[in-house]
């Protein structure tokens, strides 16, 4: 039976179907996107946390306005380093602040007010993103109707995204949301401003847009060069630095590159369907997969074979030394990996190539096909063993470092602190330490910082100081 019962679960056994060993000759798909069960403290966020924060956020020249009580407007700084040249987005947050009276009597009048006010406050935004919460989904406010009025008084486009947190069980639902919301109305807004539009003498036949790419710690400084040397020309980010003029252009291009499958794989989806442009999966993590992706790109462009080669050899030449000095003292090293989901399986093959054991594989909000995606890379990388759960909870990933004894963890700020009083070092996966780590030259700064992590000398200090106070104790 693949599937284990921690013994933390004992109370909550339905934990079970979440948890399993991996093995290659099995394809086991543990329970994902469901309800959370009664008595399970989970970690997952909420959809407007997955519509607001994760998807809208990186967009850099708007005013993303949330209408809500001003908690959760907490989502509009310092959650996430989705960074860009022109930080609005970060700078300032936007609210409309519901009180009681507006709760009880609507709050329409009143995000209208809050968006011309800002619009005049902020010449230089490029438009208005309006946010539901939970609190102006229940009561009905129509935002999109304010959207409407509000875009004409101002004479730039205005979107509103209907995604209260209590939208689906995770964040996951709020990316669906935001993904669906945005391209019915930028099929429309396309009409209003065709100015925005790429113009045919504009398009070349190398025009890609990056789907499914935030930004993090300026990840497409390594992601862009290597695509644009090979002859790609990249019009438009879904959402990462991405100014909102340039998502107007993306069905303007030739080929979509879908980065992340998790949060954006939807709009590549519906700009198949919708504007016959294709779509092609990648992962910019680690030489192989980077290297590979790269090739599926050329092909599908008709970039000659020859001219990737060149550029793929060049960029390994640049790092091979320095990633093969970091295998040297990684190699065999066991990590626990836990992010939200796609990272999770984009990072497998990274780890391989610098030899390291993946001892614990988690994912807080992940879909079916993340853990095939999952299942597929350790089982080509030659892994057995793994112990994989779904959407653990902080009793779990203790039991599970207990268990299984990594080395060192990718995982995020919630959990680093708990980990580190343990002596096992972490680095911040969601937001990095210092990266960019995609790509070739981000795969440096990766191994890097995992490298400074494991050899820090404070986990020998540590070590050291317990010895002591046992045999203090013992006296
Ligand atoms: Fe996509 Fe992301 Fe991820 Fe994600 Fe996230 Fe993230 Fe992530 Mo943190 S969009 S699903 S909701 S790759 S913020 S940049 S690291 S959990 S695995």
């Amino acid at each position: 039976m693949p599937f284990v019962l921690l013994d933390c679960d004992k109370p909550i056994p339905e934990r079970m179907k979440h948890t399993y060993i991996f093995d290659p000759e099995e394809e086991i798909i543990p329970a994902c996107n469901i309800k959370t069960v009664p008595g399970d403290l989970t970690e997952r966020g909420c959809s407007f946390a997955g519509g607001r924060g994760v998807v809208g956020a990186p967009v850099k020249d708007v005013i993303h306005m949330v209408h809500g009580p001003v908690g959760c407007a907490f989502y509009t700084w310092g959650t996430r380093r989705n960074l860009s040249d022109f930080e609005l987005h970060r700078r300032y947050c936007f609210t409309t602040d519901m009180q009681e009276s507006d709760v009880v009597y609507g709050g329409e009048k009143k995000l209208e007010k809050a968006c011309l006010e800002a619009a005049a406050e902020f010449p230089e935004a490029k438009g208005i993103f309006i946010y539901a919460t939970c609190t102006t989904g229940l009561i009905g406010d129509n935002l999109e109707a304010v959207a409407r009025k509000v875009e004409e008084k101002i004479g730039k486009p205005v979107f509103a995204c209907n995604c209260p947190g209590y939208a689906g069980v995770s964040q996951s639902k709020g990316h669906h949301i935001f993904n669906t919301e945005f391209y019915r109305w930028l099929r429309k807004a396309r009409e209003r401003y065709p100015e925005k539009c790429l113009k045919e003498e504009e398009k070349t036949p190398y025009d890609i847009a990056i789907i499914g790419d935030y930004n993090m710690d300026w990840d497409l400084k390594t992601i862009i060069p290597p695509l644009e040397k090979m002859g790609c020309r990249v019009v438009s980010v879904f959402t990462g630095n991405a100014s909102l003029d340039d998502l107007f252009k993306l069905p303007d291009v030739k080929l979509n590159v879908v980065h992340c499958q998790r949060s954006a794989n939807y709009i590549a989806e519906l700009i198949e369907d919708g504007f016959n442009i294709p779509k092609v999966w990648v992962t910019f993590f680690g030489i192989e997969k980077t290297a590979e992706s790269m090739r599926k790109i050329a092909e599908k462009l008709g970039i000659p074979k020859e001219k990737v080669e060149e550029v793929i050899k060049e960029e390994v030449e640049k790092i091979k030394d320095k990633i093969e000095f970091y295998r040297e003292k990684l190699k065999g090293k066991r990590c626990l990996i836990y992010v939200g989901g796609p990272r999770t399986w984009h990072w497998v093959r990274m780890m391989k190539e610098l030899g390291i054991e993946i001892a614990v594989a988690c994912c807080t909000f992940a879909h079916e096909d993340d853990y095939e995606k999952l299942n597929k890379n350790l089982k080509e990388c030659g892994y057995k063993g793994t112990l994989v759960i779904d959407g653990p909870n902080e009793l779990e990933l203790e039991e599970a470092v207990k268990r299984y004894e990594p080395d060192f963890m990718l995982i995020g700020l919630k959990e680093r602190y708990l980990f580190r009083k343990y002596g096992i070092s972490t680095i911040n996966s969601h937001s990095y330490e210092q990266g960019p780590y995609a790509s070739f030259q981000g795969f440096v700064n990766f191994a890097r910082d995992i490298y400074k992590a494991v050899y820090h000398p404070i986990w020998k200090t540590l070590k050291e100081g317990e010895k002591k106070f046992e045999e203090f104790k013992a006296n």
